[in-house]
């Protein structure tokens, strides 16, 4: 694998997160493949748990690893052909992502949008100028519209917990106080449309996902009947599609508690962190017996470590 940027980089999704749970089993039965490779995790914004789990997914693979937070250690970078770089940019992506490529053999990238210009954060203008200049293989560590190690830690989550061959999957939008990106539901959307699950997404009117994300989804505004039956919820918060990035007041009784689980399936409850407690999930779900959202985040390991692993291998 040259390139883990969303679910179309993936042959077989299952084959990929039954990998994962192998790894989980026995995470050190490839120590000997990253011996002497080196993997560079750049960030443009904040991390906690891609930021660890990747480097000890890496270090679980016998990897050496750099991490550097370019927003606040790295220099302003220019991304425009052509600018005249007089003012704020000190250094151009196209010289910064080719000595990241002199260093390193695999590069993670971390960059969010900016949730003001939708055709631009929908082009993956950073993230794929570093894949164009660094000339080693790169593995998305949340892009603008995508952030596939999370979703495939999601799958194996549910791989792993499921009671049933065909679970029902319930996207729910979630409150929040700030605009956030679509990236999570985006990937998680796109991954469980290809999942063997049945799949539903609830949100608000107005917080449509892209289409091109959420084909043969169940789409409704109700979330009660969303959650009738459901076996696993996954709750996050998102801004709007269209019009882009904006976020409305109001929707506080969208926020998930005990009393709406009761007409699920005794759902478990996801959540990819982090999360703003008793306004995007309740104290009483986060402390309860049905929430997972820890050992998903511990997942995450398993997740970047079998890609990682594929990576190593087609170096
Ligand atoms: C990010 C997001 O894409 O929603 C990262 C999730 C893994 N979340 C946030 O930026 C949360 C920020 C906040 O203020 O709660």
């Amino acid at each position: 694998m040259k390139l883990f940027s969303s679910v179309h980089d993936v042959n077989d999704i299952n084959a990929l997160a039954k990998e994962a749970l192998e790894l989980k089993r026995n995470p050190y039965s490839y120590q000997h493949l990253g011996k002497n490779k080196t993997i560079a995790l750049i960030f443009l914004n904040p991390s906690l748990r891609t930021r660890m789990s990747t480097q000890k997914a890496a270090m679980n693979l016998g990897m050496n690893v750099m991490v550097l937070n370019m927003d606040k250690e790295g220099w302003a970078l220019e991304l425009q052909d052509g600018a005249v770089m007089n003012g704020a940019t000190v250094e151009h992506i196209r010289e910064a992502a080719a000595v990241m490529g002199e260093y390193a053999d695999i590069i993670g990238v971390r960059s969010f949008p900016g949730l003001k210009d939708r055709e631009l954060d929908y082009s993956e203008d950073i993230f794929n100028k570093f894949v164009k200049y660094c000339g080693v293989p790169v593995v998305s560590l949340e892009s603008a519209t995508r952030h596939p190690l999370q979703s495939l830690a999601d799958l194996v989550t549910i791989e792993e917990l499921k009671t049933k061959a065909r679970p029902n999957v319930v996207l729910t939008w979630a409150p929040h106080v700030k605009a956030l990106p679509q990236a999570v539901p985006n990937s998680f959307a796109e991954w469980m449309c290809k999942a063997d699950v049945d799949f539903t997404i609830a949100q608000p009117e107005g917080y449509e996902l892209s289409n091109g994300f959420t084909k043969g989804a169940h789409i409704t505004h109700n979330q009660e009947e969303a959650l009738k039956d459901a076996d696993f919820i996954y709750v996050k918060n998102w801004s709007a599609y269209e019009p882009y990035g904006k976020v409305t007041v109001g929707h506080e009784d969208w926020m998930l508690t005990n009393e709406k689980l009761k007409i699920t399936d005794n759902a478990k409850v996801m959540h990819c962190l982090p999360v703003r407690r008793n306004v995007e999930l309740s104290d009483e779900i986060l402390d309860g017996s049905n929430s997972v959202v820890v050992h998903e985040a511990g997942n995450r390991v398993w997740a970047a470590q079998a890609v990682l692993k594929r990576m190593l291998e087609s170096l």
